[in-house]
């Protein structure tokens, strides 16, 4: 019975704990034959605590930040369960820049330097721009919006962002017509994120939406969490928030976007386009090879919650794709 079948994957906890790639998971890398292999992981690996910090490391604030968090919540996105506690969230991370296990961007992205930091917003625009992070922080309209993420790993969290529309960024620089999708890049800085050095590996990371994706209200760049801040591990300084789509999709520490015309070679795509699909909107009736997608599992909690098409957000997105 289909019933049966779907408490039996919820099960098989080695299944849920395996992360994004196969390709890195970190019991093979400790196992690893190669030399390249046991010398990136010496390096990633050999001096870091193995157990999840008591206390986080601060985050700290400059005197604009404090002028600007916690910014007035948005209150058109309910939420329907309750909000994922901050120390969970920011100690349950996917950042493979910094290492594979959950806990390793925790620790090993604090050695990202955060300021000064420009994005780069080009490509097929009129007003081709560089913006420092701290003129964006002056210039946008920033907002909280308290979202579902979930990850195409089945597990979710529900957290409050600040932060500003990307719409309002992209008007900025006057996208062309002939502008289709866009494309967005995190930071290059291999002996910095030591993950990078895995040349067989695509980086760095790149993410993509369609121009009409982009355009909507709902996709969004993040600077904060919480009311305070991104902690280095969910992306300082800014991040792309798209909670219609799988978590792979929410790019982290942004330094370039631009606006093309085709459709761009994103990083997991490149990697297993298989199993991660280009679109990935969040949607229970696409089974996935390793995870169940009709449920999924909040951290901290543990709660299991049926997983809905679009996430939950089909009243702000589902018109984009009729
Ligand atoms: N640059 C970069 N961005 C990334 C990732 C990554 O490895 N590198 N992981 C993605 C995945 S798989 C998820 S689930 C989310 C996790 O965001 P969080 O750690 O803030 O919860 O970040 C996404 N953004
Ligand atoms: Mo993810």
């Amino acid at each position: 019975m289909p019933h049966i079948h779907i408490k039996k994957d919820w099960k098989i906890s080695n299944n849920l704990a395996t992360p994004e790639s196969v390709y890195m998971r970190r019991r093979e890398f400790l196992k690893g034959t190669t030399l390249t292999t046991a010398a990136t992981v010496g390096v990633l690996y050999g001096c870091g605590p193995s157990s999840p910090p008591n206390v986080l490391p601060e985050v700290k604030w400059s005197e604009l930040e404090k002028s600007i968090y916690p910014a007035k919540r948005n209150l058109q996105y309910g939420l329907d369960r309750p909000m994922t506690p901050e120390k969970i969230a920011a100690s349950y991370n996917n950042f493979y820049e910094f290492g594979t296990d959950k806990i390793d961007p925790a620790h090993y992205a604090q050695k990202l330097n955060t300021r000064p930091w420009a994005v780069q917003v080009g490509g097929l625009v009129n007003k081709p721009t560089t913006f420092d992070i701290d003129d964006l922080l002056k210039t946008m309209p920033m907002e909280e919006r308290v979202l579902r993420l979930r990850c195409v790993e089945a597990w979710a969290m529900a957290v409050p962002w600040t932060g500003f529309p990307l719409p309002e960024l992209l008007k900025k620089v006057e996208p062309k017509a002939e502008a289709t999708h866009v494309r967005l890049e995190t930071f290059y800085q291999p002996f910095t994120a030591q993950g990078q050095l895995a040349f067989w590996e695509p980086w760095p990371y790149v993410e993509g939406l369609t121009i009409k994706e982009a355009m909507n209200e709902m996709a969004f760049l993040a600077t904060g969490i919480y009311g305070h801040p991104l902690p280095k591990q969910h992306g300082a300084p800014i991040r792309l928030v798209v909670p219609w789509k799988y978590g792979f999709k929410n790019i982290k520490s942004i330094v370039k976007i631009e606006l093309v015309n085709y459709r761009p070679a994103t990083f997991w795509n490149t990697l297993q386009g298989l199993e991660y699909d280009f679109t990935a909107n969040v949607d229970p009736r696409i089974p996935h090879p390793r995870w169940p997608q009709t449920q999924e599992k909040m951290i901290g909690t543990g709660d299991i919650r049926p997983t809905l098409p679009y996430n939950g957000y089909g009243d702000f997105v589902a018109h984009l794709y009729s």
